[in-house]
């Protein structure tokens, strides 16, 4: 059978000696920032992981296959083209069977993706989840359907305030998702440290969270485990600022009536504009704060 995947050299070298890796996403560089930055936050990333001794894998679909670890040509074209389409897990068999699109790979699928690869820790900056208005929209991302089914710990800065960060907290419970704080006993929101909501547990370091993973495989636990790491202090924005221009943002959707896949990255372009480029240079510091906690929760996985 198939296995549809391509790995590349010193990726699956790491996964052969049993050494820390670190997934990320695709869609973060071509719907997430703007060209440039998006290309030197993918390359950032890749480098901090490095400098803590682990190997970045950057997930991404190249025309037939998925690409474990995107070579840098390949994250310069994610990063230049914007219209590589965003692919969630319900669009990785039609893109890959179609064999001639690029796809740039969501929370969801780059977890599938790590998972099918056995790579156990994914670094992002937020993750999708249940969008204000929900009750209505049914929007709620399938980020959370994966967390619900898939074993990966995700390192995140917890979810933006553009989506309901309380029922996303619901929906993580009935999904039997642990979700952890790191340093923290609440969920982050993203550009704020905060969010008024408790986490379920605070952790302290790297090994607790190594330890918490390897126990739920033990025990045969298939879902994912969120950990949720607040942006550095002297990055964070002001909540009073950042709150107001994420209502205006969501106004300009609604009026402009953006619906489906489009909701997302619509929502952070607005932002990205709103804040003339404040909330770009929050976004990249959190990623990267992510890139690292993740590269030494990896190292502990390794090494336990
Ligand atoms: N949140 C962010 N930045 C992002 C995303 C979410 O702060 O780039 C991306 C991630 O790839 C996430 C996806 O998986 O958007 C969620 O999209 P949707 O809400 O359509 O599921
Ligand atoms: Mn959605």
């Amino acid at each position: 059978m198939k296995n549809h995947i391509e790995y590349n050299a010193e990726v699956r070298k790491a996964l052969d000696e049993n050494r820390a890796v670190v997934a990320l996403e695709s869609t973060i560089i071509s719907h997430g920032f703007n060209y440039p930055e998006n290309l030197e936050c993918a390359r950032t990333c890749e480098k901090i992981i490095r400098e803590e001794g682990a190997v970045p894998a950057t997930i991404g679909i190249i025309p037939g296959k998925i690409k474990i670890g995107l070579s840098d040509d390949e994250i310069v074209y994610f990063s230049e083209h914007r219209d590589v389409p965003k692919c969630s897990r319900r669009d990785m068999a039609p893109i890959i069977a179609g064999g001639k699109s690029y796809g740039a790979t969501t929370v969801a699928a780059t977890m599938l993706c790590a998972k099918l690869a056995g790579i156990s820790v994914f670094a992002t900056g937020g993750i999708g989840g249940v969008h204000r208005g929900a009750q209505q929209t049914f929007d709620i991302s399938a980020d959370l359907e994966e967390l619900a089914q898939t074993a990966v710990a995700v390192v995140c800065a917890g979810a933006k305030s553009i989506l309901d960060i309380p029922l996303t907290l619901e929906y993580l419970e009935t999904a039997g998702v642990s979700v952890l704080g790191y340093q923290t006993g609440e969920f982050p929101s993203f550009y704020i440290r905060s969010s008024g909501c408790a986490v379920d547990y605070r952790i302290e370091n790297p090994e607790e969270a190594a330890r918490i993973f390897k126990t739920k495989q033990e025990l045969g636990i298939k879902n994912g485990v969120l950990i949720t790491v607040p942006i550095p202090e002297k990055d964070a924005m002001d909540p009073a600022y950042i709150s107001s221009c994420i209502e205006d943002a969501l106004a300009q959707a609604k009026k402009q009536g953006i619906r489906g896949k489009a909701t997302t990255p619509f929502l952070l372009a607005e932002l990205h504009e709103k804040t003339g480029g404040k909330s770009v240079a929050a976004n990249k510091a959190l990623v990267f704060n992510n890139a690292r906690v993740a590269a030494r929760i990896a190292a502990a996985l390794a090494t336990s």
